[in-house]
């Protein structure tokens, strides 16, 4: 599996050209690229680095339940939103503490800032498990995935739930063409922390065996990616368990796919390792997946060489 992601940083890093972008940082990027990864072989959890399968299980089950508050998150030390939900606080006028402007980039390279952050970072990562009245106000990321993927607001007041149509027309109709969630919702993007990556997916019913695939407006290569490439094949699992259907491909089709600068090294350090045998997932459990928690998860045989860090673009 690994060597799919390879070829995609490869090819970015020869052939990307260089752009500015939202964050300041920039990046190399190629526009349109796929890879596929047929879960027979095993689960594509990358064993190049360590990828967290907790990280990514975790906030699926988050997308899957609906929810919009990192609250959930931050209860398993899931910290992958947070600077998200901080930068509203932190614009907010209920916030008094020091100047946080740009705080991505400034911790980066300014060590007194740096701490500070930390500081501010950590009181509301407090104070978003312990006080109600604040998560209710600064956990939330506004009507991002959970919202539309369960709750779209119809014109008329209605609340449409994707997934479970979803599941009902992969039972009912499976070779329809309409296995479609979107979570691009042109009318709701303003309320979003940060438009959908993840625009929309599609399943594909053959011969009793199910397919998905992703279009992602846009990808982070080396942090996004991994956990995209993981977070849609788990979906592809769940989704075929309870439809009684066998598993096929995760096709990942990318619009603009990009590697920031500051990853570079990091992603040539990557490159230079060679892949172990893929892991397997199991789930241990007979309830639906909507009722599943994390600990119904299991990766086994899992081996990868060790995380390799870098910073987030906020
Ligand atoms: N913004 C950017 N710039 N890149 C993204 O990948 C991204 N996401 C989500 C929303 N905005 C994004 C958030 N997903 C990590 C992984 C996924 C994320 C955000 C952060 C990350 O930092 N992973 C680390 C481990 C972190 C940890 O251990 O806590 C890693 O090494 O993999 C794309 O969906």
């Amino acid at each position: 599996f690994d060597d799919a992601y390879h070829q995609l940083m490869n090819r970015v890093m020869t052939e990307g050209t260089e752009k500015t972008d939202r964050t300041n940082t920039g990046t190399k990027s190629v526009f349109g690229h796929q890879m596929r990864f047929d879960l027979n072989e095993g689960f594509p959890l990358l064993t190049t680095k360590k990828v967290s399968f907790k990280l990514v299980a975790t906030e699926l089950i988050w997308f899957l339940r609906g929810d919009t508050n990192i609250k959930y998150l931050l209860g398993y030390n899931n910290n992958i939103w947070n600077e998200w939900a901080f930068k509203k606080y932190v614009e907010s006028s209920d916030y008094t503490g020091p100047d946080m402007t740009d705080f991505g980039r400034r911790a980066l390279t300014d060590e007194t800032f740096k701490a500070d952050y930390k500081n501010e970072m950590d009181e509301f990562k407090a104070r978003i498990l312990s006080d109600d009245a604040f998560s209710k106000k600064y956990g939330t990321l506004g009507n991002v995935y959970g919202k539309q993927w369960r709750h779209w607001q119809g014109p008329n007041g209605e609340v449409i739930d994707q997934i479970k149509n979803l599941i009902d027309g992969i039972k009912n109709k499976p070779d329809s063409r309409r296995h479609i969630v979107s979570a691009w919702n042109p009318a709701e993007i303003e309320t979003m922390a940060l438009p959908p990556c993840h625009t929309l997916f599609q399943f594909y019913v053959a011969d009793g065996v199910l397919s998905l695939q992703l279009y992602q407006r846009s990808g982070d290569i080396f942090l996004g990616i991994p956990f995209n490439i993981a977070s849609y094949s788990l979906l592809l699992a769940l989704v075929a368990r309870e439809c009684g259907l066998k598993t096929g491909d995760f096709i990942h089709t990318i619009g603009d796919a990009h590697i920031y600068s500051n990853h570079y090294d990091a992603v040539n350090t990557q490159l230079s390792r060679t892949s172990y045998p893929a892991a397997d997932l199991k789930i241990n459990s007979d309830k639906s997946m909507f009722e599943l928690e994390y600990e119904d998860f299991e990766i086994v045989n899992y081996q990868s060489h060790p995380a390799i860090k870098a910073p987030i673009a906020v």
